[in-house]
């Protein structure tokens, strides 16, 4: 299996994050790109390329054009008004605020289009999007062009941004981006598949009212965990979408023999709905170790994950999502690609 990355995406480099009401270190870092990427190596998955460099229409097929350009001059007009460090939301147009106003102010426009506190901006976090956007793009081409298989190994990750919003250490969404270019390039369906800790809120809330492309998740209940507002059992899709989103929430604690009944049922799913092509957003972060979740894989069980995937028999990319526990992201990425693989 190929993997495609590209070292711009280590260029989104936060160094805090805010978390728990403090800032602390961040989380999502280059480091957990380098070490998937020596465990590609190490364990010889197969060849790693560069991506190709994607026009910005395949990222503005799903995301809003004044979202794109917001995030291309975030840096410019954050530093126009002094400062210099990284950058967070403070203010947000919740419900009796208006959205659709012309605002000047960066933190006005810095609200509008983000959902958290939590994800840091920087001044090379948008040529580091595109570069991770660019990657599942190139490993969507690598499918077309006959693949059976392949990684994106994307960083900065994707599954909670929207069509005009980042959040959730995610900027563009690389599997939403991936499936529209399958969906543009003669594919017909289209199935996502969610396996990251956290609901993809984003890739949901992209696709939730189009039968082409079938979202499963399978993540910590939203009761309890981010992104709380979305990720809900009773959430299937609407209007012509509606049977085309499912969700399978789980209690905080799951470990895989809990996790893998929801999973036999999503196989179902996707066996029933034959997609073309599969995507996988393949977040790591069920892993017992992982500093900022609930759930309890052990590595091993990320083994029984990819044999258990490549048993769909549907050509597949993964893209990678979360997973921060980075002494074991790279041994528990790879074992589901080599699980997968066979
Ligand atoms: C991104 B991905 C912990 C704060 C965590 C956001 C988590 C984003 C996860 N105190 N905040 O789905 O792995
Ligand atoms: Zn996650």
């Amino acid at each position: 299996m190929k993997t495609v990355f590209s070292e711009t995406q280590l260029a989104h480099a936060p160094a805090q994050e805010i978390s728990d009401g403090e800032l602390k270190p961040a989380v999502e870092i280059p480091a957990r790109a380098e070490i998937v990427l020596k465990t590609v190596r190490d364990r010889q998955v197969g060849d790693v390329i560069a991506p190709e460099e994607f026009p910005l229409r395949h990222i503005q097929r799903v995301h809003a054009p004044d979202y794109v350009a917001f995030l291309e001059n975030f840096w410019q007009m954050w530093t126009a008004v002094g400062r210099s460090g990284e950058a967070f939301p403070f203010v947000w147009p919740v419900r009796s605020l208006r959205v659709d106003t012309q605002i000047n102010h960066i933190d006005g426009l810095l609200g509008r289009y983000s959902m958290d506190a939590g994800t840091p901006l920087g001044a090379h976090t948008y040529k580091a999007a595109r570069a991770s956007a660019d990657t599942a793009l190139t490993a969507a081409q690598l499918l077309l062009n006959g693949e059976q298989s392949a990684f994106a190994l994307c960083r900065p990750p994707g599954h909670h941004a929207g069509f005009d919003f980042l959040g959730g250490y995610c900027f563009f969404n690389n599997a939403g981006v991936a499936a529209q270019y399958l969906r543009d390039n003669g594919l017909n369906r289209i199935a996502i598949l969610d396996v990251d800790y956290h609901h993809g809120n984003g890739t949901q809330a992209l696709f939730y009212d189009r039968p082409d492309i079938l979202f499963l998740s399978i993540h910590a209940d939203p009761k309890d965990e981010y992104p709380y507002y979305l990720g809900y059992a009773d959430e299937t899709g609407e209007h012509a979408g509606t049977g085309f989103t499912r969700n399978w929430p789980l209690p905080l604690g799951t470990n895989w023999e809990a996790y893998a009944p929801a999973l036999e049922e999503a196989c179902r799913w996707l066996l029933v709905y034959k997609p073309e092509a599969m995507i996988v957003s393949l977040g790591l972060d069920c892993f017992e170790g992982d500093p900022i979740s609930g759930f309890k894989f052990k590595s091993e069980d990320y083994l029984r994950l990819g044999e258990r995937l490549a048993k769909v028999g549907v050509p597949t990319m993964f893209v990678m999502e979360g997973g921060y526990a980075i002494d074991a992201l790279g041994t528990n990425c790879v074992n589901v690609l080599e699980g997968f693989a066979g």
